[in-house]
């Protein structure tokens, strides 16, 4: 699929604000796709479909997160967590997008998970470091990530967990597999 039909589709499930996210996501995953060696096209369409599911509808997306048998334990979390899994699978439905490396990188964006691909990488910090984001931290990922994919996806994965805890936030079990991943089997970090 090229990126202007990609952005069409998208811009009619988002927010103008969201969309805006949805551009800097693009861009900054480009970027990070030539800087990495990963698939520049690819991470553009993976980046544009990301938040695909942003704003459906709260019982839309637990009705499909136990239909089609998703981890049982999102439930019990923040919905907000649910647009990753479910717009994976309402991109492949609803835009006919099929690629599994594609679809894996929506799916794993907001917790990311251990053994991540490429392309989840680079979707996962992308969200994190576009130009539109303006948080505590955020900087210092941004010049971790022009040195090393591995180093600033561990940054970005520390600096949520911290958040979360400092607002006394439960932490998903998946994003701390994460971390825990990072620091016993990971490379460059
Ligand atoms: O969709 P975005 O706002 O672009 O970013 P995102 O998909 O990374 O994160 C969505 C929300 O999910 C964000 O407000 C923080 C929250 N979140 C991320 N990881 C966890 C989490 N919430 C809980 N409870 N636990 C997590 O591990
Ligand atoms: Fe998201
Ligand atoms: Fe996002």
């Amino acid at each position: 699929m090229e990126r202007y039909e990609a952005l069409q589709i998208v811009e009619k499930q988002l927010t103008e604000k969201r969309y805006t996210h949805t551009l800097g996501v693009a861009e900054t995953a480009i970027r990070l796709a030539e800087k990495y060696g990963a698939d520049v096209k690819k991470a553009e369409l993976a980046a544009i479909f990301h938040d695909y599911a942003k704003f459906r509808k709260k019982e839309e997306m637990r009705q499909i997160l136990i239909d089609e048998q998703m981890d049982k334990r999102l439930l019990q979390f923040h919905h907000e967590l649910w647009h990753a899994p479910v717009g994976a699978f309402l991109v492949q439905k609803e835009a006919g997008i099929t690629d599994e490396v594609i679809l894996s990188a929506i799916r794993w964006h907001t917790t990311g998970r251990p053994n991540m691909t490429t392309l989840e990488k680079i979707v996962y910090l992308a969200d994190y470091i576009e130009p539109g984001r303006r948080f505590p931290g955020v900087d210092e990922v941004r010049q971790i990530a022009a040195q090393s994919l591995n180093k600033a996806v561990l940054a970005a994965v520390k600096n949520s967990i911290m958040f979360l805890m400092s607002k006394q936030q439960p932490v998903f079990p998946v994003t701390l597999d994460t971390y825990n991943d990072y620091i016993q089997n990971g490379e460059d970090v």
